[in-house]
């Protein structure tokens, strides 16, 4: 019986579903008694480093915590539990940890790379561990803005170390006790091996010599780019729930609805096919009520039954009133997604009207949607997704939005373009442009952006590298690539033309065009890191 601490913080579903795939049963944590005499326990630490700790502290488990760990019972932390054995973190200053390790944990420090580390990176083995003897090199699944190094005192517990502009500690192990930075129940097959390693019986005496273990010069690991896969779905005119596919954003063919498939088979499918993150976009979530809209909550609970890797979720995030008057807040929303088995939430038109708010006042309010998400579950969980479109100029003077000097001149000739955000699903433009949008986003505690085009949507005809380049170089933060990708040398293209974290496509996988084997393959051969 495996014994996991859900402290009702997020998405820990995919850590309930990982265990139930790998043959074990599962109970929850109801009290602190519960704690010490699990057999074996589970504490997967999803949200900001304060919240996870408040909330241990409401429930009073931070003493049983301290105790099971000292006596060496059977524990298993998963990415802020890892970082809370520390004695506090950066994140949250003045929150105390189990302090069962020494320092503190810190940001990542200033350097050219996108923070958080969302995506797969591989781990440095430093002693022999049972958990890992199936273990070889392979990617496992990051996605944090804080990371952990341990004091000399503390020699005895490194486990595992990655590198990501420095070197952070990944792993934990001294005895029963082990604690990951990496999600293994969003790191595919390999991070399921890892975790059932885990839930095996073992004694401590039987460390197996792990084949992989390095001694001397370790080489630095390296973060893949991620290929992601799109579903956007939304109900037919029949109400079934499908995926469908825009030519930029315009779903449908002949007065219908096209239909590509169901959205929990399709996922599936892709998962197995080695896509490292799947995205479902709900795109009349603008004029739908997601908690009403229950067929996707159900296709996400479905779908992270049987898909390990990170699952984002976007469409109608923003704050609702029933038809009995019941409001919700944008969070309220998002806890529902998250508690469905979302990794992470997307937010498409709120996003705009908050950024048009704040460059009118200048104020953080902390009241909207991304302020309030990225607060309790961490910048990492919170997506922007953009959906912009060329509006060309004659010249840079003509606007006062962020122009380039674009290779593809517009209809009378014009040289200049900018790109303009639209709300509804590219249906309303607003007086806002791609970098104010996504700089503005950063600002206010977002952490990944997803950068559509409606140009380029559904056209075949490969990214617009012009608009990539604009924004990747305006934020800080991860960028995904999106729209219009029709063949493998279009993910090649962007990754080494482009600094973006991801590439994401629909269409032509929906219509079985490019495998996303046959990407990878042609990202392998030309150099390019994958998982
Ligand atoms: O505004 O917060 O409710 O979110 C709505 C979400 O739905 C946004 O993420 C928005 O991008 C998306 N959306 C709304 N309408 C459409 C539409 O197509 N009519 N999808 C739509 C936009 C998303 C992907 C991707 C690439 C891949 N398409 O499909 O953008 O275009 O396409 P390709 O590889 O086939 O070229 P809110």
């Amino acid at each position: 019986m495996i014994t996991l601490l859900d402290y009702g913080a997020g998405n820990i579903r995919s850590v309930r579903n990982a265990i139930k795939q790998l043959g074990y049963s599962v109970q929850d944590v109801k009290s602190s008694a519960d704690i010490l005499q699990a057999e074996r326990l589970i504490f997967p630490g999803v949200g900001s480093y304060g919240s996870v700790m408040e909330r241990l502290q409401r429930d009073g488990f931070i003493e049983p915590l301290i105790e099971r760990i000292r006596s060496d019972k059977p524990f298993l932390g998963i990415c802020v539990a890892l970082q809370a054995l520390f004695e506090g973190s950066e994140e949250s200053p003045g929150v105390a940890g189990l302090s069962i390790l020494k320092g503190q944990v810190k940001r990542f420090k200033e350097s050219d790379l996108s923070v958080p580390q969302i995506g797969w990176n591989s781990v440095n083995l430093h002693k022999e561990s049972p958990l890992f003897s199936s273990y070889n090199d392979e990617k496992l699944y990051f996605v944090h803005s804080y990371r952990a190094t341990l004091m000399e005192e503390d020699r005895e517990w490194l486990l595992a170390t990655t590198n990501y502009g420095e070197e952070f500690v990944s792993g934990v192990e001294l005895g029963n006790v082990a604690a990951f930075q990496f999600h293994p129940e969003k790191s595919g097959k390999v991070g399921l091996a890892i975790l059932e390693k885990y839930l095996q019986e073992r004694a401590v005496e039987t460390l197996t010599v792990s084949s992989q273990v390095k001694t001397g010069k370790l080489s630095e690991t390296r973060i893949a780019k991620r290929v992601i896969a799109c579903l956007d779905v939304r109900s037919n005119d029949n109400g079934d729930l499908v995926v469908t596919k825009g030519d930029q954003y315009d779903v449908r063919d002949a007065g219908e609805v096209r239909n590509l498939g169901k959205p929990v088979e399709l996922a599936k499918r892709y998962y197995e096919e080695g896509a490292d993150e799947i995205t479902f976009l709900n795109i009349t979530g603008f004029r739908d009520f997601p908690m009403q809209d229950q067929p996707m909550l159900e296709v996400l609970r479905r779908t992270s039954e049987n898909v390990f890797v990170p699952l984002t979720i976007g469409g109608g995030i923003r704050e609702f009133t029933d038809s009995n008057g019941k409001q919700y807040t944008a969070l309220d929303v998002a806890s529902e997604y998250f508690r469905s088995g979302a990794d992470k939430i997307s937010i498409g038109s709120d996003a705009c009207y908050t950024v048009e708010e704040y460059l009118r006042t200048g104020k953080k309010t902390g009241k909207s949607a991304i302020e309030q998400i990225s607060f309790v579950y961490g910048a990492q969980a919170v997506v922007i997704s953009v959906d912009p479109r060329r509006v060309y100029v004659k010249s840079p003077e003509e606007t006062t939005h962020n122009t380039l000097k674009t290779a593809l001149p517009g209809p009378d000739g014009e040289e200049y373009c900018w790109y303009q955000c639209t709300v509804k699903g590219g249906r309303e433009g607003r007086d806002l442009d791609a970098v104010q949008l996504a700089t503005s986003c950063e600002a206010l505690g977002a952490g990944e952006i997803l950068l559509n085009c409606i140009d380029k949507d559904g056209t075949n005809s490969g990214f617009d590298m012009e608009l990539i380049k604009q924004v990747r170089e305006a934020v800080s933060i991860p960028v995904i690539a999106s729209s219009g990708a029709g063949s493998a040398a279009h993910f090649v293209d962007v990754f080494q033309e482009t600094d973006a974290e991801a590439a994401l496509a629909a269409g032509i996988f929906h219509r079985r065009e490019v495998p996303i084997s046959e990407v990878k393959k042609a990202l392998h051969d030309n150099g390019v890191e994958i998982r």
